[in-house]
């Protein structure tokens, strides 16, 4: 079969074969019509071949291919299948073809360093084959989807393009940032109160503590335990006098129970998904029977932001959306029948099965819950964290990479994983430090802090029945070695928080490959234990018990450096990844912080690394840190380096922005 006239979206972007369903992963606004380069040569092929549609594209021998967002295993993705299906996969290993969340895109460096992305626009399932001919195949019977094809001169190219597509993350508030300690579950609010003065009274930076499904009254969403959380606001109160938030979990699956108002309300409202037979459905969750709201309906998505106005009263700071692949226990595969029933709005694709959308429930979920934050708190930034999300989902809430295990492999797969999610559009991501299920050893727990640490999202995480798994509970060089972590990660917080603004209006990764610096040098391909924070400073890590970090350098000079406490030189922990600046960068540092507000005037530090001519350049964001999402009042300031007339680098700043930062004093250290 003849493959279909492609359409041109912008320039280096076709997108072939145009059907007739809605798109879920892109924004409405396409960028302007235009030519692709004469370089482009990657024509998919459509065929329909036993009843199912696939599309090919052929690649030149060499090509390295990335993406498919969240995948276990390593970063390299050839020879890999993945399917296209939200699952919940607890303590999932490197055979699982699906997790928690849906990316049908593929990221392609080819063999001199110019790289495609292919995007299977649906949320359909699908197979998608890595090989040297990239196979997108649909299930039999579902309809033919469009592939979008975007050329460009370097990959970072190709992830901004697929940003321009599918949105950015809104700039998450400065709290998000801070270190994050969770547990399933501090059960009771006095736990809570004790674990938040313990990081105070020990001195470790924290600025989160997580509310696990135990604080609802009998696993009731938007209720609190009468015994255990009497007094939600209190503690809320409790813990923002101390700096701390609170982001507290919320479920979609709704006890099917009259006397339980959220779902008597959702009953009479008719906001559920129903079965084939068009009765409520019910699937069996942790409350026991529950109904799903069915967030294709906007007016149910409006409802369940509704919810949150009063929630939200108890002084909640975020909200972590879980289950929401969605996930049940009426069999192995957690899976709700393909058959429900969806009363989809026609802008989603109109009333259609749960197989149609399936891996849009928990974006649409955490859609929802975005809105009524943002509703509710206009002048706040919202935090929403969901396990379950789906390409372009990182305009709605963070993620993390799911149920992992306290092992060496799962600490190893914490590098891959989140650049994968990185190079799919979702920047803000993370592992559960030391690992959900299972114990870690205080080696395995004080490697995954100084990883975690520096990943985007830091959080610490257990699941029940685990020992105690916070940064003091594995002996006091375990815990030294957290607190060294944690303040590295304060310190770098300038920066962070830089990168951060940039991934928020570029879609520019946070982690980034180090293929990023070379595309065209494939032993920077495969390097999984080591990655780029922005383009200025190298993290090299020990993923397995014994050994070093195997990754090569990218090219140029670069200079390790160490971050430990206040200090630029000491040594820091071995358990700590080794840091390296590239020459030629200035990083910002703030000094060690407990909290993210703390010292809001401490001292700024410049790190100068000059390059071979005594130059440097680097960047400053800087805002309130939270406030009205749109056009924050900000600053952003290029710091330059070049030789002075003593031969010291004589530094200068260019700020632009309309916003004042409060300032102490500005230091300046060569390294
Ligand atoms: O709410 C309990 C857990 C949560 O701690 C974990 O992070 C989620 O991924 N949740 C799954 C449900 C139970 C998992 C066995």
């Amino acid at each position: 079969m003849p493959s279909p006239q492609p359409e041109f979206i912008a320039p280096g972007i076709a997108r072939f074969n145009p059907q007739p369903e809605p798109s879920l992963a892109l924004e409405r606004h396409w960028p302007s019509l235009g030519p692709l380069p004469a370089s482009f040569r990657t024509i998919p092929a459509f065929s329909h071949e036993d009843g199912r549609h696939v599309a090919r594209v052929a690649l030149p021998p060499g090509t390295s291919l990335y993406g498919t967002g969240e995948v276990p295993g390593p970063l390299l993705r050839n020879s890999r299948r993945i399917v296209t299906w939200n699952s919940d996969r607890w303590c999932y290993g490197d055979t699982d073809v699906s997790l928690y969340q849906s990316h049908p895109w593929v990221l392609a460096v080819l063999p001199g360093g110019r790289a495609v992305g292919i995007l299977a626009d649906t949320a359909r399932r699908l197979t998608i084959a890595l090989d040297e001919t990239i196979e997108i195949a649909a299930n039999p019977g579902d309809p033919s989807f469009t592939v979008c094809i975007v050329e460009r001169d370097h990959p970072a190219a190709v992830v901004t393009a697929l940003a321009d597509l599918t949105g950015r993350m809104p700039l998450p508030p400065l709290w998000a940032l801070g270190y994050q300690q969770c547990r399933w579950s501090y059960e009771t609010e006095e736990r809570v109160k004790v674990v938040a003065d313990q990081f105070r009274a020990r001195h470790i930076p924290c600025d989160v503590i997580w509310m696990d499904i135990d604080y609802m009254d009998g696993y009731r969403c938007f209720t609190f335990s009468p015994q255990h959380f009497p007094d939600p606001r209190g503690l809320s109160d409790y813990l923002h006098r101390r700096n701390f938030r609170g982001v507290w979990m919320i479920d979609p699956g709704l006890k099917e129970d009259p006397e339980y108002r959220v779902y008597a309300a959702g009953r009479d409202g008719g906001h559920f998904v129903l079965d084939e037979a068009g009765r409520e459905y019910h699937g069996r969750v942790w409350p026991g029977s529950c109904a799903f709201p069915d967030f294709t309906r906007a007016e149910t998505r409006r409802w369940w932001a509704g919810l949150y106005t009063e929630f939200l009263e108890a002084g909640i700071d975020g909200v972590w959306n879980d289950m929401n692949e969605p996930s049940v226990e009426d069999n192995h595969q957690k899976q709700v029948p393909e058959t429900l029933h969806h009363r989809a709005d026609p802008e989603l694709g109109g009333p259609g099965p749960h197989s149609k959308y399936h891996n849009v429930y928990g974006m649409l979920m955490a859609r929802a819950t975005r809105d009524g934050i943002a509703a509710a708190r206009p002048r706040r930034r919202p935090f929403v964290l969901t396990r379950a999300n789906f390409l372009g989902g990182q305009r709605y809430a963070a993620t993390w990479t799911g149920d992992n295990r306290s092992t060496w492999e799962h600490l190893a797969w914490s590098i891959p994983m989140v650049l994968n999610l990185g190079l799919s559009g979702q920047p803000f991501s993370g592992p559960d430090i030391g690992g959900f299920a299972g114990d870690a050893t205080p080696a395995l727990f004080a490697r995954w802090m100084g990883i975690g640490s520096l990943l985007p999202f830091a959080r610490g995480h257990s699941i029940k029945d685990s020992a105690p798994h916070e940064p003091w509970s594995f002996g006091p060089d375990c815990e030294r070695a957290c607190r060294l972590a944690l303040e590295r990660r304060y310190r770098l917080l300038p920066y962070l928080y830089t990168l951060f603004h940039e991934a928020s209006t570029t879609g520019m990764p946070i982690a980034r490959p180090l293929f990023f610096a070379d595309p065209a040098d494939p032993v920077l391909r495969s390097a999984d234990d080591s990655f780029l924070l922005g383009q200025n400073l190298l993290v090299r890590a020990r993923v397995a018990e014994e050994g070093s970090c195997r990754a090569p350098y990218p090219p140029g000079l670069w200079k390790p450096v160490e971050i430990v406490g206040d200090s630029t030189t000491t040594t820091a922990h071995p358990d700590l990844p080794d840091l390296c600046i590239r020459a030629g960068a200035i990083i910002p540092l703030g000094p060690i912080r407990r909290h993210v507000g703390e010292s809001p005037d401490g001292p700024l530090t410049l790190m100068v690394c000059p390059d071979a001519r005594g130059n440097a350049a680097g960047t400053l964001y800087e805002d309130p840190g939270d406030g009205p999402p749109d056009a924050p009042a900000h600053r952003l300031t290029t710091f330059t380096a070049s030789p002075g007339p003593d031969g010291r680098p004589a530094i200068s700043a260019i700020h632009t922005g309309d916003y004042t930062p409060p300032r102490g004093h500005v230091g300046v250290v060569i390294v």
